[in-house]
């Protein structure tokens, strides 16, 4: 849901293969973790073109869109979802501006990107993008539930 009070609120977030090859994947990690956000579903894969062009639909036809989808399944990418209050406006703010010249010191792209082909990774822009993006790379089965985790620990 897009209310502001949805502590359950999801999104999308993928180390891209130039995050994995650099050794970035605990520190974005971390800093998802630290900001209060919870885990609920993680997998390293190498995606296949058909996924990447659903993906990435919205930038068909883009002249960058085959560099694009070459970068992205170049390799492997850590693929996340995670869970809190505004996680997807607050996700795209730790992630910072798509192109890294102006994306802001402190932000994961300002930190650690120059180039906007290279940008250490992914996160959904909306909760309609989260939503969809989440069913077409994980298994709802995939997805843990923490209200169950608190329930189960309050027993
Ligand atoms: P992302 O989807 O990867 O989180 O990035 P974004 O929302 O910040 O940017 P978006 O406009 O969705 O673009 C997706 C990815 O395509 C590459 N790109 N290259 N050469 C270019 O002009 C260009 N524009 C976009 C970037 O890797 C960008 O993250
Ligand atoms: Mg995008």
């Amino acid at each position: 849901s897009t209310r502001m009070t949805d502590a359950h609120e999801r999104s999308f977030i993928m180390v891209k293969p130039d995050g994995v090859q650099r050794g970035l994947v605990g520190e974005i990690i971390k800093r998802f973790e630290q900001r209060g956000f919870k885990l609920v579903a993680m997998k390293m894969v190498t995606p296949q073109r058909a996924l990447l062009e659903q993906h990435y639909e919205e930038h068909k036809g883009k002249k960058f869109f085959d560099p694009l989808l070459s970068y992205i399944g170049s390799g492997p990418v850590v693929a996340m979802v995670w869970e809190g209050l505004n996680v997807v406006s607050v996700g795209r703010k730790m992630l910072g501006a798509t192109d890294p010249a102006k994306s802001e010191p402190g932000t994961i792209r300002g930190d650690y990107a120059i180039v906007t082909g290279r940008n250490i990774a992914h996160g959904s822009d909306s909760d309609k993008s989260a939503k969809r993006e989440i069913d077409l790379w994980f298994r709802a089965d995939e997805l843990a539930n923490w209200t169950n985790f608190s329930s189960k620990r309050r027993r």
